[in-house]
C-alpha cells in the first residue's frame, strides 16, 4: 500500500510538472527520456494496480521500465518492487511467468520468441490492459511498445495490438577498433572501454542495451569488420563475456567480427586455408572456447577478400568455402555467420558496381543454412542515394541480410542533419521484380518471397553500421539519434513509414507539442534529399574527399586505385557526364531482373534520380524540368543549400519549444551544415564547370573562389578515417 500512495503522490508531481517549460537536456536519455511526458492517465495507474513478474532479469527489466514510464521515476527513489496485484489493472507476463496471464487463455501462437500482444480486456468487471507474450523478451518488447504509445500521446483505452518482428537478426555493426578508434565514427570514441573491462562495467553498457531493446535490436557486433584477431584471444573473450552478460536481460546477443587469418596471427598455424584440417580444427576449438563463456553467442561477421582483408581467395578458395568452414565450427552451438558481400578488387577491370554480384551469384545455394550473406543497400558504398543492390533477388538459394549505414560517412558526418529513414524506406520498398511485381527488397530480406520453397524456415536479418560513441548524446548530434531509432524500428517492421517513425521519434525525443512536432518532422523528411542535392544529384555518386570522405572532392583522381577516385564514377568530359552502365556500357543493368534492367537501360525511362548512375549523357540533354542536365545539376546544388537554409529558419522558430541546450547545439550544427552545403555546391560547380565549359544560367551565383582554392583545402585530422 505504501507503493500505491507513492505512485499517487508522484503522479501529482508529474502532472504539475507537465505544464512547465522544457527542461535542459543533454540527449543522454535518447528517445527514452521522461522529459515532459504528461502524467499518464490510464486505468492501471488510476487504480494503482500493476502486476508484472520479477523472477528473471528480463522480467525485472520490463518491470523497471514500466515503473519509469508510468510514474516518471528512476534512480534511488523508485520503488524496489511492484506488489503482487493479482487481478492487476495492468497485467504483464507470459503464461509461464504469470498465472493471471495463463488464466486469460490468450492466443499467443505465431508470436514466436519475441512477439507480444497488447490488449484492453475486462476482468471481473474491471478494465485491464494486458501485455502478454510467449517469452519474457516478448513482454519486454511489449512493455516498450506500450510506453511508446503512452509517450506519443496515443489513446490507451481500446488497445488490440499483435506484433512480431519480421526479421530474426536485427543487429548493430560497430566499426570499433580495440584502441577505441571508431572507423567512420563521428560521436567520440568507442563506448567499449576494453582496457578497463572486465573489471569495470560501465553503467552505460546497460543504458545502451536498454535503448536498443526499446527499438527491437537484438544483436550487436562489437568490433570493426576490418578486424583485429586479438578480439578472439582469451583475454578479450573474458571482456566480451561481461558485455554479453550485461546485454542478455535485454534480449541482445553479442557477435564478433572474425579476422580470417586469425589461425595464423593468434593460433600459430602456417595457413588460414579453409580446407585445411588444422585450420578447421582451430576454428572449432575457438568456437568451443567462446561458447564456454557465452552460451548464447550470436556468431561471426566476416569481411574477407575486400579492401585488403584476408580471405579464402588467398588460398584459391571461394567465399562459400570460407563462410562454410566458419559455419561448421559454429553450427553445434547454433551460431551463425554473417558473410559480407562488400567485395571488389582494383585488379579487376570490371565496373566496381558489378563485382559483388559476379562473385556471389555463382555460389548461390552453396552456403550452409547458418550463413547469411550481408549485402550493402547499394552496389557502391552507402552513398546518399543508390539504386538497390542487384544481389537482392538474385540469390534465391541463399538468405541475404541487409547492411545499412546508420553513421553518416557520406552524408555530412554528425554535423549535418540528414534523417536516413527515407533512404532506408526507399531501398526496402524497391521492387526487384524477380518474382513479378511486389518482389520488394523487404520481402527478399524477410524470406516471404521464398516461402514456397523454405516453408518460412529461412534465416533472416538486417544490420546497421552504428553511429554510437562516447559523446554524451551517443550519436554525435541529437538528430543522428533518429537514424539509430529509425533503423531499429524498420528492422522490426520493414514496412513502417519513415514519416511515421520520424513523428514517433520526435514526440518521444522533444515532446508532443503540436507546434513542434509538425515542423520538426517536415524538416527531417526533406533533409536527406537536401544532402543528395548539395553533394551531387541525378545519380552522381562517390564525389567526396579522399580517404576521410569529408567534404567535396569531385576532382579526386590518381592514387592507388581507380575505383577509389571520383573521376572513375562521374566520368565527366567536355561533352557529357555519368557512368554508362547500360547494355552498351558496363552492362551493370543486366544484373537486375529483366523488367528492371529494361527500365534502367532506357535513358528515357530511367528515374531521373538515377540518370547519371546508369547513363552517360550530354550536358545539354533536357531533363524533366526542361532545364539541361548542366543547368539542372546546378539548380539542384542551389536547391540543396536553400533547403538547409529553410531548415535553419524552421529550427530558429522553435527556440521557445525546445530546451536551450539541445536547441543551441542543433542550431550551431545547422549553421555548420549550411556553410558546408554551400562549400559542396561552390566546389562542385567550380569543378564541373571547368569540365563542361557551360555558362551558369541567369541569376545563378558563380562560386566565390576559383577551383584551385577548393582543391587546395586539406583536412588531415578529419574524424573517422581508416587507421
Ligand atoms: C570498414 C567503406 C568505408 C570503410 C569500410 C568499408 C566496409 O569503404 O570507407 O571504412 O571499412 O566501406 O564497409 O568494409
Amino acid at each position: 500500500m505504501r507503493w500505491l500512495a507513492w505512485v499517487a503522490s508522484s503522479l501529482v508531481v508529474v502532472a504539475m510538472l507537465s505544464g512547465a517549460p522544457a527542461r535542459a537536456d543533454d540527449g543522454y536519455d535518447l528517445w527514452l527520456r521522461q522529459g515532459d511526458t504528461p502524467a499518464p492517465d490510464i486505468a492501471a495507474v488510476r487504480a494503482g494496480r500493476v502486476s508484472a513478474p520479477v523472477a528473471t532479469p528480463t522480467q525485472r527489466a520490463a518491470r523497471d521500465e514500466l515503473i519509469r514510464g508510468l510514474v516518471g521515476a528512476s534512480g534511488p527513489d523508485a520503488p524496489s518492487a511492484v506488489p503482487d496485484a493479482g487481478d492487476g489493472a495492468l497485467l504483464v507476463g507470459t503464461p509461464a511467468s504469470s498465472p493471471d496471464i495463463a488464466a486469460l487463455g490468450l492466443d499467443l501462437d505465431g508470436l514466436g520468441d519475441e512477439g507480444y500482444l497488447i490488449r484492453s480486456v475486462t476482468v471481473a468487471g474491471r478494465p485491464v490492459t494486458v501485455i502478454a507474450a510467449a517469452h519474457d523478451v516478448g513482454t519486454l518488447y511489449g512493455t516498450f511498445a506500450f510506453l511508446r504509445l503512452l509517450r506519443t500521446g496515443q489513446p490507451l483505452d481500446a488497445l488490440n495490438l499483435r506484433e512480431a518482428p519480421r526479421l530474426q537478426r536485427r543487429v548493430l555493426n560497430h566499426w570499433d577498433d580495440l584502441d577505441r578508434h571508431v572507423e567512420r565514427g563521428y560521436a567520440g570514441q568507442s563506448i567499449w572501454d576494453w582496457h578497463r573491462l572486465p573489471g569495470w562495467v560501465d553503467p552505460r553498457y546497460t543504458d545502451y542495451a536498454r535503448a536498443n531493446a526499446s527499438i527491437g535490436i537484438n544483436g550487436t557486433v562489437l568490433n570493426n569488420v576490418n578486424a583485429n584477431a586479438q578480439i578472439l584471444t582469451p583475454m578479450y573473450l573474458d571482456k566480451v563475456r561481461v558485455l554479453a552478460d550485461t546485454f542478455r536481460p535485454w534480449g541482445i546477443r553479442v557477435y564478433l567480427s572474425a579476422r580470417f587469418s586469425a589461425p595464423m596471427e593468434i593460433g600459430g598455424l602456417p595457413t588460414a586455408d579453409p580446407l585445411d584440417a588444422a585450420v578447421q580444427a582451430w576454428w572449432r576449438g575457438k568456437a568451443d572456447e567462446i561458447y564456454a563463456r557465452i552460451p548464447d553467442f550470436g556468431g561471426f561477421l566476416v569481411k574477407a577478400n575486400s579492401e585488403g582483408q584476408p580471405g579464402p581467395q588467398d588460398y584459391g578458395r571461394s567465399h562459400a568455402d570460407g563462410a562454410n568452414m566458419l559455419a561448421d565450427a559454429l553450427a553445434p552451438h547454433d551460431g551463425i555467420v554473417m558473410w559480407r558481400a562488400f567485395v571488389y578488387s582494383d585488379e579487376e577491370p570490371v565496373d566496381r558496381a558489378k563485382q559483388a554480384y559476379n562473385e556471389f551469384v555463382p555460389h548461390d545455394g552453396q552456403f550452409r543454412d547458418n550463413v547469411l550473406v550481408q549485402v550493402k543497400n547499394g552496389a557502391i558504398d552507402f552513398q546518399p542515394r543508390e539504386p538497390f543492390h542487384p544481389l537482392f533477388g538474385a540469390m534465391p538459394g541463399t538468405p541475404l541480410m541487409m547492411e545499412f549505414q546508420i553513421t553518416k560517412e557520406y552524408l555530412g558526418f554528425a554535423t549535418h542533419l540528414a534523417f536516413k529513414g527515407p533512404l532506408y524506406e526507399e531501398v526496402l520498398r524497391a521492387d526487384t521484380q524477380v518474382r513479378g511485381e511486389g518482389s520488394t527488397v523487404a520481402r527478399v530480406l524477410d524470406g516471404s518471397l521464398y516461402d514456397d520453397e523454405s516453408g518460412g524456415r529461412r534465416l533472416t536479418g538486417i544490420a546497421g553500421v552504428a553511429n554510437i560513441g562516447t559523446d554524451r548524446n551517443w550519436s554525435g548530434s541529437h538528430f543522428d539519434q533518429a537514424n539509430w531509432y529509425a533503423y531499429g524500428r524498420l528492422a522490426w517492421n520493414p514496412d513502417l513509414s519513415s514519416r511515421d517513425i520520424a513523428e514517433e521519434w520526435t514526440r518521444m525525443t522533444f515532446g508532443n507539442d503540436a507546434g513542434l512536432v509538425t515542423p520538426v518532422v517536415d524538416m527531417m523528411m526533406v533533409s536527406r534529399e537536401a544532402v543528395v542535392d548539395y553533394t551531387g544529384a541525378l545519380g552522381l555518386h562517390h564525389l567526396m574527399g579522399r580517404g576521410h570522405h569529408y567534404g567535396p572532392g569531385p576532382w579526386v583522381d590518381g592514387g592507388p586505385r581507380a575505383d577509389w577516385t571520383s573521376v572513375y564514377f562521374h566520368r565527366a568530359t567536355a561533352e557529357g557526364i555519368g557512368f554508362d552502365r547500360t547494355r552498351g556500357g558496363s552492362d551493370a543493368v543486366s544484373q537486375y531482373a529483366p523488367p528492371v534492367a529494361d527500365l534502367f537501360d532506357d535513358v528515357e525511362r530511367t528515374p531521373e534520380a538515377f540518370l547519371l548512375w546508369f547513363h552517360h549523357v550530354s550536358w545539354d540533354r533536357p531533363t524533366a524540368s526542361g532545364r539541361t542536365v548542366w543547368d539542372e545539376l546546378v539548380h539542384r546544388y542551389d536547391r540543396g543549400v536553400a533547403t538547409v537554409r529553410g531548415m535553419r529558419a524552421t529550427w530558429e522558430g522553435l527556440a521557445e519549444r525546445v530546451d536551450p541546450a539541445r536547441h543551441a547545439q542543433v542550431a550551431a550544427f545547422l549553421a555548420i551544415q549550411e556553410q558546408e552545403a554551400q562549400w559542396w555546391r561552390d566546389a562542385s560547380i567550380a569543378y564541373f564547370q571547368s569540365i563542361s565549359q557551360r555558362p551558369l544560367a541567369a541569376g545563378v551565383e558563380p562560386p566565390p573562389q576559383p577551383l584551385s582554392y577548393y582543391r587546395s583545402l586539406a583536412f588531415p585530422y578529419a574524424p573517422g578515417d581508416t587507421q
